[in-house]
């Protein structure tokens, strides 16, 4: 019989049985989308847990960020990292806008705050960083050269829902955030995400702009695009959010085994927890240095797939190799990205992946470290025969 596969994640769903009693409700009523009752109160309930403003449902993080970007009136030139999922550079694109490429720092894989400046036109209207793997950026050293330059910052949260720094939420930052609550996320609510922002006049613009810019019957205020969370979503999102708490608990224990089990191996890098930060445990990269361990990150791939345990890249190739983007010159010199790039894969985490898996996943690692140790130790003994 073929072993059953292993993903990178497996999305959690709530109970079938509270949401069929929601399901009915939705039947009964025949109010489907446009700001229903359960879209209200998902808002509300979002708002809340978060420790958030304000939030505005979208129909998918992408669209969030698109709209985002229309909300702030952004032009011109965008500052922003080639080591995320190509929807946050796309989501520039299709608003006009030029990404400009800045290089991330090792430590998380982030924007690195350091290179900004340089990058920094008359053109410049906007940063636009993304909490890798939910990893927070370096916010305040973002924010103060967004103050200094007068720019805006808009997160590509996608990654971080229900992460906290210092006991508020890192949806707090910036001008605006976006998370996405796609199946492959940690909250998820089939496809969906939302903008949080930090007003009630902004999120009247924000509700308008996914709505066709619609304020009344008869008023359009803006040239809107249909970006709606429907009802069924967002009741399912409501059931969602009771299992939250055990969703994390679940994904730091497995994370907990992975770092325990990898502390020993040569040339694999796992990130460092932050000490500050309630961690949402969304993914679990390792980085793989070649010369250390003695195999490369797609040689780790491949061992993988041959147990039917399928890793990801995130985040490869860079967004700055894609054809679109390619030809910027700000796609030269990211050096670090690249690197990285190179060295990254995924391993499954979700919450019921069973512990057994891990042990699988951790012991192949073992076994392919051991092989190296035992190449260096030849050539070692061969070297010292010689002399
Ligand atoms: N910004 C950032 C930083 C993002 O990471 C994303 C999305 C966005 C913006 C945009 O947000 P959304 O518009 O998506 O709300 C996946 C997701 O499709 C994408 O949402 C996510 N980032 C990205 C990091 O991952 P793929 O191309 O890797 O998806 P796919 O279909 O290969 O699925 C990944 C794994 O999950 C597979 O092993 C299969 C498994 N899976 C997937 C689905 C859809 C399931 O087991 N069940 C499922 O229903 O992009």
């Amino acid at each position: 019989m073929e072993k059953r596969k292993i993903l990178v994640t497996r999305p959690q769903l709530p109970p079938l049985n509270e949401f069929i009693p929601l399901l009915a409700d939705i039947w009964e009523s025949r109010w489907l989308t446009n700001n229903g009752k359960y879209h209200q109160e998902f808002e509300k309930a979002l708002a809340a847990y978060l420790g958030v403003p304000y939030v505005c449902l979208f129909a998918n993080g992408t669209l969030a960020l698109m709209a985002a970007l229309q909300c702030l009136h952004i032009k011109g030139e965008v500052i922003t990292t080639p080591y995320s999922f190509v929807a946050s550079t796309h989501a520039l694109w299709w608003n006009g806008i030029k990404p400009v490429f800045v290089d991330i720092e090792p430590g998380f894989c982030n924007l690195d705050p350091k290179r900004i400046e340089a990058a920094i036109t008359p053109e410049t209207t906007a940063i636009l960083p993304v909490h890798v793997y939910g990893n927070p950026c370096e916010v305040d050293a973002i924010q103060n050269l967004a103050d200094i330059y007068g720019l805006k910052v808009i997160y590509d949260a996608a990654h971080a829902f229900g992460v906290r720094q210092n006991g508020s939420s890192i949806l707090n930052f910036g001008d605006l955030s976006i998370v996405s609550f796609h199946a492959t996320k940690v909250f998820n609510t089939i496809e969906g995400g939302a903008i949080i922002c930090h007003d009630q006049k902004t999120k009247r613009r924000i509700d308008y702009l996914k709505n066709f810019g619609i304020a009344n019957e008869t008023t359009v205020v803006a040239p809107g695009i249909n970006a709606k969370m429907n009802e069924l979503q967002a009741a399912y999102g409501l059931l969602q959010l009771k299992y939250f708490d055990t969703v994390i608990d679940a994904r730091q224990h497995i994370t907990n085994k992975y770092r325990e089990g990898l502390k020993h191996i040569a040339g694999i890098r796992v990130l460092e927890e932050m000490e500050t930060v309630d961690h949402n445990y969304a993914y679990f990269p390792i980085f793989i240095d070649v010369l250390e361990f003695g195999h490369s990150r797609d040689d780790v791939f491949e061992a993988l797939k041959k147990e039917n345990i399928f890793g990801r890249r995130y985040f490869y190739p860079l967004i700055s190799e894609f054809p679109t983007y390619r030809g910027l010159a700000s796609a030269k010199n990211l050096d670090i990205a690249h690197e990285i790039s190179r060295q990254v894969i995924c391993l499954p985490l979700y919450p019921d992946l069973p512990d057994e898996v891990v042990d699988t996943i951790l012991s192949l690692l073992r076994n392919m470290a051991q092989i190296q140790k035992k190449k260096v130790s030849v050539k070692v003994l061969r070297q010292s025969h010689r002399k």
